[in-house]
């Protein structure tokens, strides 16, 4: 009976690991979720190719698990002038999980002054998180790639 007990034992940690980010994580994939030291958690990133700021707010702080919120994105210049009329598109995922977010946010409306409402964000679980924001604006593309630690 021992013997048995033991076995299942085994039994239940391999499929919490296999079944992985449903909710039950084990203590050894929080670790895997941390970032790398020199990770940039900041709400205010300049975008890849160096055409946009942008700053998220999200409407929930602190962010909680699994609790359905919006963000506002900021997108402007470099040099400070807001960027309005752009179209925007959303991804999140767990870069060490291979998993994405249990919602599709998408930015739902342009409030103007360079903000744009974000709605359906919705994080399942604790770890290293990262949005990405693909900005079309004036006939440019850039993107922006936000980390976030929950
Ligand atoms: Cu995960």
């Amino acid at each position: 009976m021992r013997r048995y007990s033991l076995l299942l034992g085994v039994l239940l940690l391999l499929v919490a690991a296999i079944g992985g980010c449903g909710g039950a994580a084990t203590p050894a994939m929080q670790m895997s979720s941390n970032a790398p030291a020199d990770t940039d958690f900041g709400t205010t990133r300049a975008s890849d190719g160096g055409l946009f700021q942008v700053t998220y707010t999200p409407a929930l702080e602190p962010i909680a698990i699994n609790e359905l919120h919006q963000w506002t994105l900021h997108v402007e210049t470099p040099e400070g002038a807001p960027v309005d009329d752009a179209v925007i598109a959303v991804s999140g995922g767990m870069p060490e999980h291979n998993h994405g977010m249990p919602t599709e946010p998408q930015v739902t409306e342009a409030l103007g002054n360079g903000d744009y409402r974000v709605e359906g964000m919705q994080f399942q679980m604790g770890g290293w998180w990262t949005i990405t924001f693909v900005i079309d604006a004036a006939g440019q593309q850039d993107s922006v790639t936000f980390n976030l630690k929950l």
